[in-house]
């Protein structure tokens, strides 16, 4: 199993190691999601063919789940400590929707909010453990943003266009990814050890496993998530 479906955002992944890999299923029908009537906003409008929806659940062509996002709950090191997160993590407003729609980030790491459209966009940080933030970003424009304490899941919306939603993973370590186009994921570089592998949906809510490594070896771990 290679690394597959990974989300675009910029991380660091540990030198050597050991890896946690595997595939997110998805069991039973597809929902729709809700169609965004974007007539409003004529420049969001203009950069779709078909009718844009809202990214709630994406099932992929071969049947798994994207936007899961899958982390270390626990049993890292007490000694662990996490190198300095190298490079920023882009969170674009493009075409009235976020891009990516779920990320990752680490304590301290730059958020780089990026305004694509050139049109009025107010993004909301709703997080409990992290300060909530509220930028308004009229124009074409780039803000930076950081976070200072872990937390799964910071909800992230714009108070300008009630359709978007994005979701932000915040974590002191370097250890998670998201199920992206063909509904893998992919944990490298991790100590011997013994973890609970958290998987979260927006929709379908949470799943642990417990998975221990040793030396660079590669555990497979899978979730499925059932329609409901
Ligand atoms: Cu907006």
């Amino acid at each position: 199993m290679g690394v597959v479906g990974l989300a675009a955002w910029t991380r660091q992944p540990p030198q050597g190691g050991a890896t946690i890999a595997g595939n997110i299923k998805f069991t039973g029908a597809k929902p729709a999601n809700p169609k965004i009537d974007m007539t409003e906003e004529p420049k969001c409008k203009a950069k779709y063919q078909a009718p844009p929806t809202e990214e709630v659940v994406v099932v992929n062509p071969n049947g798994t789940l994207a936007n899961v996002f899958v982390y270390v709950k626990s049993g890292l090191p007490a000694t662990y400590k996490a190198p300095a997160p190298a490079g920023s993590v882009t969170l674009d407003q493009d075409g009235c929707r976020y891009h990516p729609h779920v990320l990752g980030i680490m304590v301290g790491q730059n958020l780089e909010i990026k305004n694509s459209d050139g049109i009025l966009h107010n993004i909301k940080a709703k997080g409990t453990k992290n300060r909530p933030f509220n930028i308004s970003q009229p124009t074409t424009m780039t803000s930076t943003r950081t976070f200072t304490a872990p937390e799964v899941m910071v909800p992230l919306e714009c108070n300008v266009h009630g359709w978007m939603h994005a979701w932000l993973g915040v974590l002191a370590h370097p250890f998670y990814g998201v199920s992206g186009s063909n509904g893998g994921f992919s944990i490298k570089g991790l100590p011997p050890g013994t973890y609970t592998i958290e998987a979260w949906h927006e929709k379908y809510g949470t799943q642990t496993a417990t998975v221990t490594v040793t030396g660079s070896e590669t555990k497979a771990q899978d979730f499925t998530f059932a329609a409901k």
